[in-house]
């Protein structure tokens, strides 16, 4: 694969002022016209050379003003020599979308027709300068049958509709704002949309719509309210309003990822805009409103200033995820919701409960990319395909880069940043530095240190410790940075500027005034601070400190890295119980599981029995019972690490005896804490019609942690009941979701039943029946039925399909990427499970193979004998491979 790197980036020859399409539909075949005005770039070196990229089109005709001209086709594309100055180019091409199984470009699901551009899907619509920045102003004509496909939309506003010959119509659309070919997006089929027009805060009216086939539109609600809630915070956290007249969302089931943000015509996996009570868990509906508004604060977050090239991804991404994340968790807090007393006491421990999943989901999956031989820098230096740099370091560690602009300059500072952002490049393609730029100048502060966030990879590790000298009443904290070692990581290792937040604990559980040696004592006391490390290793001398602290470091995880600080587990209990900061009460919980885990699993690997300290159970206990504390919160603290995030923190992991350690701690909570669960549960049972708002759904995971946990116990027979009857009464996905998670846990004909039950029941329900193939794919396997026969077994069923990728994620990658244990047997049977699979995907779909062959690339994590099946299998697919996507990751993986 050649490899692209980001100092080679050179502006783009040529500029395409505007773009003219005129596209004839049909499944198999699809001519499109592209009519475009360009001119050169006088701002890049000389040539009369246009290059063209292009992939799969068959080109029918290429003309300069009118007459054909002589072109070639290439490896990449299309070129044609001798071009003017300025000119008219106009091609004609055809495509295959009913054969494009790629899902990336034009192409058929369900009967309709579908794009995506992003990164570089628009080269297989037609030849196109296709990077982003090249900006042009789309018109877009649509010819199509009209019987077969009544609904005909693009980006932008509907200037023309109208009939033509043979049964055809047609539809014109304009989009008023410049944006790069990877923002342009058509749909064509039998869709139906519900609307509503809103007025905006500037008082002009907009058309909103959610497209949906007919039969789903019973569970559009929740994406619209998503919508206009979206509209309403962005206007009144960021000033930013909707630009264009309307806004359509699409909903489309062949989809590979979540959501595209295409310029008023946003394209939506249906997974993330379907949702009724009895179809759609508490997470679907808190996913479906993320990804609405993620995909709408895009508009100016991506659209309005765009990427100058992809190595700027985090310059959207980054941005766009930390805005959803701050919408989530506003609308957690129940603002833009109608109030009421018990949303506004919650305010606080819904921000933090927010925190806490995103912070957890950071650590599982980002900290260990950062860890591996795809570990990378917010702002890449090279890729091969740029389809596997949609990643989590450039969205989740990308956001948490934004956040620590935020923390720095304080919300007003940040605030001026992004106003002082938008003055200066709306309708520009940029880069990371730009916005940087605009962070440092708006609140006159020297941010270049700050550029290390960009270009350094790996998790930076800050190792803390504290000295308290009783007779100079003085603590003192010495914060190291370091880098750990990563072969794979080529950037410098230099010190960052980390915000880093500090608290610290007196012993009756009340925080200390803070005042470092040297400062003036104030009048009014502060007890959480930003310290701002810059160098390898600061000292923090704090003075007037009356007795030993417990320190409360990185509260609300202030920056994207590791401390470590050796506290003792009583301390952590101390923690856990009394720490203001409640994401720091969480990760007190946390670290005393994690270590205890790690012990037990050490020990398991070696033959014995894990077990666990009595202080472990007795601190869990005290937050099971704590009433003061919300459901939702409770649920974070009290479920276990998980294995995913425990392999990372092991030289050599054992998936097996990690799996067992941790299941002996979830079976020594249940029996210590049986009386506390079984309450609990009974306590969170709501009555009443189903809500999807944080409080609920706290009290719904809370019950449904607790019924797992009850049917970890030995007598498991009032927990099967309490299953048995949730199943049945169950008027909501979640609760019934989580009783057959329940019965399925305890196997048997009852399972069997119960899953046989609920396929039937929702036989008609896609994205149900992803659940049902997942669950059954993340079962723990019992000695006498290893879970790879199961999984097999579906494989064979006749819901199954590789084709559509929410289905082979739903039983494939639910077995390899959450099923860990299984998946990891020593018989290596779920390595060439995954070797079939991602061969098998590599010919159909490569965005979707590659994600898989991501499951396999931290082999080198396991033990000896795991490493030597594991590597035998990325060899094995290494030999076959066809695609670039899946080449890129099995090659660095074995590098
Ligand atoms: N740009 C999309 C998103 O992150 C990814 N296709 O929303
Ligand atoms: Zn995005």
């Amino acid at each position: 694969n050649p490899v692209i790197s980001r100092h080679d980036y050179a502006p783009p020859a040529f500029l395409i002022d505007t773009v003219d399409l005129e596209f004839d539909l049909l499944a198999d075949h699809t001519i499109t016209r592209n009519r475009m005005t360009i001119r050169r770039n006088p701002d890049a070196v000389f040539t009369r050379r246009l290059e063209l990229m292009g992939e799969e089109l068959e080109l029918l005709s290429a003309s300069i003003d009118g007459h054909a001209c002589a072109s070639q086709l290439t490896a990449t594309g299309l070129v044609i020599d001798d071009v003017p100055e300025t000119f008219e180019l106009t091609l004609v091409t055809a495509c295959k979308p009913a054969e494009n199984t790629s899902l990336s470009g034009l192409y058929v699901s369900n009967g309709n027709f579908f794009t995506q551009c992003e990164a570089e899907g628009f080269r297989k619509i037609s030849f196109f300068p296709d990077r982003p920045d090249v900006m042009s102003v789309y018109t877009v004509t649509l010819r199509a049958n009209r019987e077969a496909y009544p609904v005909l939309l693009s980006n932008g506003n509907l200037v023309e509709t109208g009939m033509l010959e043979d049964g055809r119509h047609f539809a014109r659309w304009e989009d008023p704002f410049r944006k790069p070919s990877y923002l342009f997006a058509l749909v064509a089929g039998k869709l139906s949309c519900v609307e509503e027009t809103i007025t905006d805060a500037s008082g002009q009216r907009k058309l909103l719509q959610v497209w949906v086939e007919a039969h789903d539109l019973d569970k559009t609600r929740h994406a619209l309210d998503s919508l206009i809630h979206s509209i309403r915070w962005d206007e009144r956290r960021f000033g930013l309003g909707l630009d264009l007249d309307r806004f359509m969302i699409v909903a489309v089931s062949d989809f590979n990822m979540g959501a595209m943000e295409n310029k008023g015509l946003n394209i939506f996996n249906t997974k993330y805009v379907l949702a009724r009570p009895e179809t759609a868990t508490d997470a679907d509906y808190a996913n479906i409103e993320a990804v609405v508004g993620h995909e709408y604060f895009h508009n100016w977050t991506g659209n309005r200033i765009t990427c100058r090239d992809w190595f700027q991804l985090s310059l959207k991404e980054g941005l766009t995820v930390f805005r959803d994340q701050e919408f989530s968790a506003d609308m957690a807090a129940g603002e833009g919701n109608s109030g009421g007393a018990a949303r506004l006491r919650d305010t606080g421990s819904a921000h933090a409960t927010k925190r806490i999943e995103d912070v957890r989901m950071l650590r599982q999956t980002q900290f260990a990319e950062d860890a591996g031989p795809m570990a990378h820098p917010v702002r890449p230096e090279s890729y091969q395909e740029i389809n596997n740099f949609y990643t989590v370091t450039i969205y989740e560690k990308g956001g948490e880069v934004v956040r620590m602009y935020q923390t720095l300059l304080g919300r007003e500072g940040f605030r001026a940043g992004m106003d002082l952002y938008f003055r200066r490049h709306d309708g520009q393609a940029v880069t990371c530095d730009d916005f940087r730029a605009a962070m440092a100048d708006a609140n006159q502060r020297d941010l270049s240190q700050f550029e290390r966030w960009y270009s350094q990879a790996g998790t930076p590790r800050v190792a803390v410790r504290g000295a308290y000298d009783p007779a100079a009443r003085t603590y003192e904290l010495t914060l190291t940075q370091s880098y750990p070692d990563n072969p794979a990581i080529k950037t410098a290792k230099d010190p960052l500027l980390i915000p880093f937040t500090i608290g610290l604990v007196g012993p009756t559980g009340t925080d200390l005034p803070l005042r470092l040696d040297g400062e003036a004592a104030t009048s009014t006391p502060v007890f959480s601070r930003v310290f701002e490390l810059t160098e390898t290793r600061t000292t923090l001398r704090f003075v007037d400190v009356p007795v030993e602290p417990v320190p409360s470091l990185l509260r609300d995880f202030s920056a994207p890295v590791v401390v470590e600080y050796d506290y003792t587990d009583a301390q952590l209990a101390f923690l856990l119980a009394h720490d203001s900061d409640p994401f720091n009460r969480w990760e007190a919980g946390q670290r005393l599981a994690t270590r205890a885990l790690l012990a037990a699993a050490r020990a398991a690997a070696r033959g014995a029995t894990p077990t666990f300290d009595a202080a472990v159970v007795d601190a869990y206990g005290l937050v099971l019972r704590d009433h003061t504390l919300a459901p939702a919160f409770r649920e974070l603290v009290l479920t276990l690490p998980s294995e995913a995030y425990l392999i990372e923190q092991l030289d050599v992991a054992d998936p097996d005896a990690i799996h067992r350690a941790r299941q002996a701690l979830r079976r020594q909570l249940a029996g210590a804490l049986r009386a506390d669960w079984l309450a609990v549960y009974q306590a969170n049972r709501l009555l009443g019609d189903y809500r999807p708002t944080p409080q609920d759904a706290g009290c719904r995971a809370l019950k449904n942690l607790a019924l797992a946990y009850l049917v970890e116990l030995d007598d498991a027979s009032e927990a099967a009941a309490l299953a048995r009857d949730q199943y049945d009464v169950a008027n909501n996905m979640t609760d019934r979701f989580a009783a057959l998670g329940a019965l399925v846990h305890l196997g048997g004909d009852e399972a069997r039943t119960a899953l046989d039950h609920f396929y039937r029941m929702f036989e008609k329900e896609p994205l149900v029946i992803d659940k049902w193939f997942a669950l059954q794919a993340a079962q723990p396997g019992r000695p006498d039925v290893p879970t790879i026969g199961i999984v097999r077994g579906l494989f064979a069923h006749q819901a199954f399909t590789l084709r559509n990728p929410n289905r082979a994620r739903s039983l494939i990658f639910s077995f390899c990427a959450a099923n860990l244990a299984e998946f990891h047997r020593p018989d290596g049977s779920g390595y060439a499970f995954w070797a079939e699979q991602v061969i098998a995907l590599d010919a159909m779909n490569p965005q979707v193979a590659a994600r898989l062959a991501r499951t396999l690339e931290r082999w080198r994590k396991f033990t000896p004998a795991l490493q030597q099946k594991m590597r035998a299998a990325l060899e094995q697919v290494n030999a076959v491979v066809r695609s670039k996507d899946v080449r890129e990751i099995v090659e660095k993986a074995l590098a």
